[in-house]
């Protein structure tokens, strides 16, 4: 298959993209905008091994750019979206890019199938999120459950969604998509919680925790979610949607713990700062529909934590550039005056 992977330069998309042109014969075309999140260096493994390199090529661009994108899709048999503003404190600072990639950017790339529709059928792999079902109090969100996001980010992809379903039933696009878990792992940039503590904690910063710290994620390592993405592109069904579920039920507490732990730093680095606005407070899903489709993860949260803290440890460089730039000022805005007023945890 000819490939087209929007975003393929950020966490997730790159390890797809790493994953895929080893275990098939895809060729792959990649475009990202390259943000503060997409790092061209996410991809130095496939670019710097001749025989993966044949078969990847790299174009830097906007999905919201019609004209671009219409060229790389006609040369593609799928379009798999990865590409997205990623973290929902940043959206709830500013939404305004959230919605652009997450509504105008999706909503470009499948006019852009439909209008090839007469040439063939181009199949689109939505990644989303299971923020799209918002908090989840208790027991596990299955895939017919209403949407009811609750963060600007989330509500970006829920509308990304239902565009992807709006163009299936009214054009007949072939459209999967995903709803992946908190996912961690090598390469995520260090915003994100785990590899924010991690990397405050080898550093000896504090580690700032989000009111009690009592919030639950099921984890899911990134291999794993590549490979579901990989499975659904391959297996799942047409106008369906998909739950990729976690291997570890934790409080983020127990995160916090499990990374010092492992690198055999104090609880004191932890501290409790005021909380993000509108957190949710759980989310869980059945990823039974994937199961019986053939796939399910494989990574325990243990194996996968070690592995991703090994990972942090032995790529300092990576991670301390990620902590440049525009790095200070939104550290500072976000952390700044919580940190400031943060309690022992
Ligand atoms: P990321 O922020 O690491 O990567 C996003 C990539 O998209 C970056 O390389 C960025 O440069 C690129 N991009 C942003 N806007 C673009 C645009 N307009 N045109 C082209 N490229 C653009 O995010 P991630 O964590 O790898 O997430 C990838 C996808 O998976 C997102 O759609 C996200 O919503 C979804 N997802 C993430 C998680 C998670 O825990 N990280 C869980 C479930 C779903
Ligand atoms: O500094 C922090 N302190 C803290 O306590 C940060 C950044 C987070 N947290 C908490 C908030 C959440 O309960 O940790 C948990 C995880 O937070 P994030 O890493 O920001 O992830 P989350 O908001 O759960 O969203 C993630 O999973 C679903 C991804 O960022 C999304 O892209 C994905 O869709």
């Amino acid at each position: 298959m000819r490939l087209l992977v929007t975003g393929g330069a950020g966490f997730i998309g790159s390890c797809f993209v790493r994953r895929r042109l080893a275990a098939t014969d895809d060729t792959i075309v990649v475009v990202d905008k390259l943000t503060y999140a997409g790092n061209r260096a996410n991809l130095a493994a496939c670019e710097n091994d001749p025989a993966l390199a044949s078969r990847l090529e790299f174009v830097r661009g906007d999905i919201c750019d019609g004209g671009l994108v219409r060229d790389l899709i006609a040369e593609s048999d799928a379009v798999v979206n990865f590409a997205a503003e990623s973290h929902v404190d940043r959206s709830i600072i500013d939404a305004e890019a959230f919605l652009r990639t997450g509504v105008i950017g999706v909503h470009v790339l499948l006019e852009t199938i439909r209008s090839l529709a007469d040439r063939r059928s181009i199949r689109f792999v939505q990644v989303s999120t299971d923020e799209v079902y918002g908090e989840v109090t208790d027991g596990l969100s299955g895939e017919d459950d209403p949407l009811r996001p609750r963060s600007p980010y989330a509500s970006a992809k829920a509308a990304g969604e239902l565009l992807v379903s709006a163009y299936h039933v009214t054009h007949g696009t072939d459209g999967v998509i995903s709803r992946g878990s908190n996912t961690y792992g090598p390469y995520q940039h260090p915003e994100k919680v785990i590899p924010l503590f991690v990397t405050n904690a080898l550093e000896d910063l504090p580690l700032p925790l989000y009111g009690d710290g009592r919030q639950q994620r099921d984890w899911l390592y990134v291999d794993d979610h590549a490979d579901a993405v990989g499975h659904l592109l391959d297996h799942g069904r047409s106008g369906e949607t998909y739950n990729v579920a976690g291997t570890g039920h934790l409080t983020n507490r127990d995160v916090a713990a499990a990374i010092l732990e492992r690198l055999d730093k104090p609880w004191s680095l932890v501290r409790s700062v005021p909380d993000r606005p509108g957190h949710d407070a759980r989310y869980a899903m059945d990823g039974s529909k994937l199961a019986a489709l053939g796939w399910q993860p494989t990574v325990s949260f243990e194996s996968g934590l070690a592995d991703t803290i090994d990972w942090f440890r032995a790529n300092a460089d990576w991670w301390r550039d990620a902590k440049s730039g525009e790095w200070a000022d939104y550290y500072e805005d976000q952390y700044g005056w919580r940190l400031a007023e943060s309690v022992e945890a």
